[in-house]
């Protein structure tokens, strides 16, 4: 399966075709970020900072308009299940802040001597009554309506002009001083305790969150207090801060010093020059304010997210055809689904120009088609599509390659589909993973699957470092596998891996190790020409059993260091007890390898069971790695116990069973608590332990 061939890429198309049908794709005129360097537009998600994702360059901001995925449809449900897909936590956590929901009201302002009202989006209700003042967006309606009525318009716009200057990463930078400026002449009510407050036009407030305006708190909300300062405009402080009893308002306030306010506090706490509702609790106060205005229709409860729609259009030649047409008459029609794919045309000059369109715009057979609803003439799309849109939903066509008349098949869908288990990085918590969930979500809705989750189970692989610093090409120490793969082979190197450490945290390449891996796979080898006669049953076998059901749990959570140390015991142990290698015990310890070393654990199976065979012969009912997994005796794995000799200065004073390899800090546990030591030791100071492995406690006193 090749995501770039016609015959995938126009189910990719057929399903933004859907998606269009639904309402879910969608063309706006937006502020996009342009990478110079790509020369294409990309979504929020592939800007990393500031820098593109796929190059590292500085994009820039541009107003053009585009194609977007409405995935903020799917905000809520995208978070919701986060609590029941298993996923490792730090991705969810990850997608979890992406999603951004904040909870909080949207609070009507009132402006004197106009019918004009300014909503704010607030997630903190409960400090209304130390807003002083109020701020909008320089891009925000009210200067344009009431422009009779503001008498320093032109100032105004002055500022408004500026601010387009800049980019909306400039104007919420928090080391750039904010600025701002008064709208004159018009003044707003705060409908707690109407009174008259200024409002303002400051480009740190952005006009598509929330509803582009905020009241502004200076006690209690840094960006404002730094503002208040600068612009010398009223503070007055309405939370206090938990004392240590947390009912009680604490006497004096971290934010007073010499009569002024050193800092914004912005925690919870108790209210005060509040009104009624001084003395309440800041969790409740937000509740309760809310309710007061929702009664006289000045309020009503929101909730926002800070996931954009997906913008899904490109500017580059490769990439799937977005499969539209526009007519004048008719607007925008999806390319009717017999007529798919669209192919992508051989474009001698594939670079992108730069000039905002894509390179398949210079194709005039491309571009000149006819309107599927009208006939009349009509143009094609010229952008393609996002290749994350080509990975958000690949995982349903694995199973269904063999169709072409169908993305996915019904049946087997069923029967392979969601994933069990997925494994990747964790870069691609907001990318992949976030559009890969929305996408199965729409098809869940549309009817063409009946899961909403695409992966059950997703683990994130941890990073490898090369003597503890991150691997990367402009520091020149990443490590090339082929030398080693080469020096060692394929199964010492991938064991290695896998030996490093957890799975999840992953480990410090460091390269010396290798050897001792090396020198257990000689080992493993050289076990074979020591397998005794006879036929011992492995089932009596406690260390057998018990690795079997070691490295059964291990591989199921990704613990592949510590199920390789549980083979390299378990080798030691054939090594050292030879009576215990019979043919059964080596077979069942190359089947618990295969997994690790495939290569080598074949090769020992087949010298193994079919010596005679020639290679020519070999057929997969032969391999190891069609062999069942091996199945541990239940009543076997329990540990071994012993009987420990408890001494009290050194004469021995009670016995008791425990496990083999109970530890000094389990073995002490149990003993201070036996009726017969507490005797012998009671108000005394115990000044030593000394514990002998499996044998014997001694508490001196
Ligand atoms: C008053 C207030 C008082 C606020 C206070 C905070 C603390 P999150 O959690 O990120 O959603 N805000 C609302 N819309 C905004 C916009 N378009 N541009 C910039 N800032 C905006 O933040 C919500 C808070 O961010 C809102 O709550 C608002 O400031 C501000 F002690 O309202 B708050
Ligand atoms: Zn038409």
């Amino acid at each position: 399966m090749d995501t770039t061939q016609p015959n995938y890429y126009k189910w990719t198309q057929w399903l933004f075709i859907q998606l269009f049908k639904a309402g879910l794709a969608y063309r706006k005129k937006a502020p996009v970020d342009w990478c110079p360097s790509c020369k294409t537009v990309l979504a929020d998600e592939q800007v990393i900072g500031d820098r593109c994702e796929r190059c590292d360059a500085q994009v820039i901001q541009q107003e053009t308009e585009q194609w977007f995925l409405r995935i903020t449809d799917y905000a809520e449900r995208l978070l919701k299940n986060l609590d029941w897909i298993d996923w490792s936590e730090k991705t969810k956590i990850t997608q979890k802040n992406w999603i951004g929901k904040s909870e909080g009201a949207e609070i009507k302002f009132k402006i004197q001597n106009a019918k004009f009202e300014i909503p704010v989006f607030t997630t903190r209700p409960d400090t209304l009554f130390g807003c002083t003042y109020l701020v909008v967006a320089p891009e925000h309606p009210i200067v344009d309506n009431l422009k009779s009525k503001i008498t320093n318009y032109k100032f105004v716009k002055d500022y408004i002009e500026k601010s387009k200057k800049k980019t909306e990463r400039e104007r919420i930078s928090e080391i750039k001083e904010k600025t701002g400026v008064e709208i004159k002449g018009i003044k707003v009510v705060n409908p707690v305790n109407n009174r008259e407050i200024p409002i303002f036009i400051a480009d740190y407030v952005l006009i598509h969150y929330g509803t582009g305006a905020i009241m502004a708190v200076p006690c209690h909300d840094q960006r404002d207090f730094d503002f208040a300062g600068r612009y010398n405009l009223a503070m007055i402080e309405v939370i206090k801060p938990y004392s240590e009893k947390k009912e009680l308002p604490k006497e004096t306030s971290l934010v007073v010093s010499d009569g002024r306010f050193k800092q914004a506090y912005e925690g919870k706490g108790i209210l005060i020059d509040s009104g009624r509702f001084n003395g309440l609790d800041s969790k409740v106060a937000k509740e309760r304010i809310t309710e007061w205005l929702e009664k006289k229709e000045q309020a009503k409860k929101a909730v926002y997210y800070k996931i954009r729609d997906w913008l899904i259009s490109r500017q580059r030649y490769w990439g799937v055809p977005i499969p539209m047409i526009f007519c004048q008459k008719c607007g925008w029609q999806p390319v009717p689904e017999k007529d798919l794919p669209v192919l992508l045309p051989f474009v001698k000059n594939f670079r992108p120009k730069g000039t905002g369109k894509s390179p398949l715009a210079t194709v005039d057979e491309f571009v000149n088609t006819t309107c599927p609803k009208c006939k009349g003439h009509a143009k094609r799309e010229t952008d393609v599509s996002d290749t994350f849109l080509d990975s958000a939903w690949y995982f349903l066509r694995y199973p269904s390659t063999d169709f072409d008349n169908e993305p996915f098949n019904k049946k087997l869908t069923k029967k392979w589909l969601p994933v069990n288990m997925y494994i990747g990085g964790q870069e691609h918590a907001v990318l992949h993973l976030m559009y890969s969930r929305f996408i199965t979500m729409a098809l869940n809705d549309l009817g063409f699957v009946d899961f909403d989750e695409p992966f059950k189970k997703f683990r994130a692989h941890g990073l490898l470092t090369k003597n503890g610093a991150k691997m990367s090409k402009s520091k020149g120490n990443v490590v090339n596998p082929d030398e080693y793969y080469r020096r060692y082979g394929a199964d010492t190197l991938r064991l290695y891996l896998m030996f490093l450490g957890p799975f999840e945290q992953g480990g410090d390449w460091q390269g010396k190790g290798i050897v001792g891996v090396k020198r257990f796979l000689d080992k493993i080898l050289g076990l074979k020409e020591k397998i005794i006669k006879g036929n011992k049953s492995w089932a009596k076998n406690i260390l057998v059993n018990q690795t079997i059901k070691k490295i059964t749990d291990d591989l199921e959570n990704l613990r592949y260091n510590t199920a390789i140390s549980a083979l390299m015991i378990l080798a030691n142990n054939f090594a050292n007890n030879k009576e215990q290698l019979t043919l059964n015990n080596f077979k069942i310890l190359l089947r618990l390898l295969a997994p690790f070393a495939p290569h080598l654990t074949e090769e020992l199976w087949l010298e193994i069971n079919y010596p005679d065979m020639k290679i020519s012969d070999w057929n997969i009912k032969n391999s190891i790695h069609n062999k069942s997994w091996p199945k541990y005796d239940k009543k076997l794995i329990k540990k071994e116990k012993i009987t420990l000799v408890i001494q009290v200065n050194g004469k021995v004073r009670d016995k008791i069973e425990v496990e083999a390899d109970i530890s000094q800090k389990q073995a002490k546990k149990l003993t201070l608590k036996r009726e017969k030591v507490k005797r012998w030791i009671e108000g005394k100071e115990i000044k030593k332990i000394v514990f002998v492995p499996g044998k014997l406690i001694n508490i001196v006193i």
